[in-house]
């Protein structure tokens, strides 16, 4: 006997929960997820991954032998690492070791395409990007940095030209790092070629703080491309304290920074895990960002954010995709003290709730796997 299951009245619009999807995510072949060598890649796929499956999808993940991704299956590969790009110079030649494992994993790809409905490429190398054609089941490529190597842009520019869509980017700024490209008469901006996805953390893991004490907050590795030394002289002229939290990644620059601000070791609170992090940076009243380099994207600005935390930020790269200005930040022109002054001078225009409600909106694990499924979706429409 079948029960009559009342209809939904009319005016209710139900979201339809897309059909389920069979999604192969090909990992960064330079270190075992888990190893933080895959850097931003490890979270982002975390984060993915949890996401698309609270929403129904279907994930397998290869990645290399060693990997660990929460509960999440994994194909190992075996096979040789691949150096890292973004430690080569712009004319690099693409170097594929023997026996590596980004040839591996693009082999098992291959044999098993058909048990997928599309494979979703995390790796910053040359092969999946020139291998795109060669598969019958679609290949889509997150890109995780922006324009390092000639090599490089010229695969993704191939993929842009050859299949149109199947580009991701965490920000409009980080794909405008690989140019215009020329087809003909015409000439495209390489950043229309990509879906604009950002990035997103859980939440669950940043507790509000609605009222901070005098510190201000500096997060990242400590590296010259960071920009360290401004928050540190514009904190002095504040004559606010300033917490530095963060790898130290290049020692001999930290040497400089402490040579010139003698007070900056006694700043320096060290790497920690998000769970002392966050306890940190939520009772700060501002994050600066003083970032020399188009950042991708700037996970630590959404960080702050989640804890009610407004940001200051040179108005470059990624971050300046991410705060609103004048409500839950300030934008500052790239590498003027001056202007960090002034913003630091004028944080209590800005709103503390409004910053936890952006981050809620924009950056939760949900709507970052309603965007990427959307992104997926368009891809499968047009095959
Ligand atoms: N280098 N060759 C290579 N391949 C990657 O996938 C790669 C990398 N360097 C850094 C990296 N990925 C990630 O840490 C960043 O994309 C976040």
């Amino acid at each position: 006997m079948v029960r009559a299951i009342d209809s939904p009245p009319a005016s209710v619009n139900i979201i339809p929960m897309p059909s389920p999807l069979r999604l192969l995510f090909v990992s960064t072949p330079v270190g075992p997820l888990g190893s933080g060598l895959g850097g931003g890649v490890e979270l982002t796929l975390t984060n993915l991954c949890q996401g698309l499956r609270e929403r129904g999808h279907h994930i397998t993940v290869l990645a290399p032998e060693g990997s660990k991704l929460g509960n999440i299956s994994i194909v190992e590969i075996g096979g040789q690492l691949q150096p890292t790009a973004h430690t080569q110079g712009r004319s690099t030649p693409v170097i594929i070791p023997g026996g590596s494992v980004l040839g591996g994993m693009w082999r098992y790809a291959r044999q098993q395409q058909d048990q997928f409905d599309l494979i979703v490429n995390l790796a910053y190398d040359w092969l999946p990007f020139y291998l795109t054609e060669f598969f019958s089941t679609p290949v889509a490529h997150f890109v995780t940095m922006g324009s390092l190597s000639e090599a490089m842009d010229q695969a993704i520019q191939q993929v842009a030209k050859q299949f149109p869509r199947r580009l991701g980017a965490y920000t409009r700024s980080q794909a405008e790092t690989f140019g215009a490209e020329t087809f003909g008469a015409e000439t495209f901006g390489m950043a229309d070629a990509f879906a604009i996805l950002s990035s997103a953390i859980d939440l669950d893991l940043y507790d509000f703080c609605p009222t901070p004490g005098s510190a201000l907050a500096w997060l990242g590795r400590i590296s010259p491309e960071k920009g360290l030394e401004d928050a540190l002289e514009a904190a002095e002229i504040a004559q606010a304290p300033l917490k530095i939290l963060g790898k130290l990644e290049d020692g001999e620059y930290w040497r400089t920074i402490c040579d010139r601000f003698p007070h900056a070791t006694d700043c320096y609170l060290g790497f920690l895990p998000t769970r002392e992090l966050q306890q940190v940076l939520r009772q700060c009243r501002a994050l600066l960002m003083t970032p020399r380099w188009v950042e991708a994207f700037g996970n630590v600005a959404i960080e702050a954010l989640a804890c009610g935390v407004p940001v200051i930020a040179y108005q470059r790269g990624g971050p300046a995709e991410i705060v609103r200005h004048g409500t839950t930040g300030w934008l500052v022109p790239p590498d003027n003290v001056p202007g960090l002054v002034d913003a630091i001078a004028s944080i209590d225009h800005l709103d503390r709730h409004a910053c936890r409600h952006q981050a809620e909106t924009e950056y939760s694990l949900d709507a970052l796997a309603l965007r990427f499924e959307q992104w997926f979706e368009a891809i499968i429409q047009t095959v």
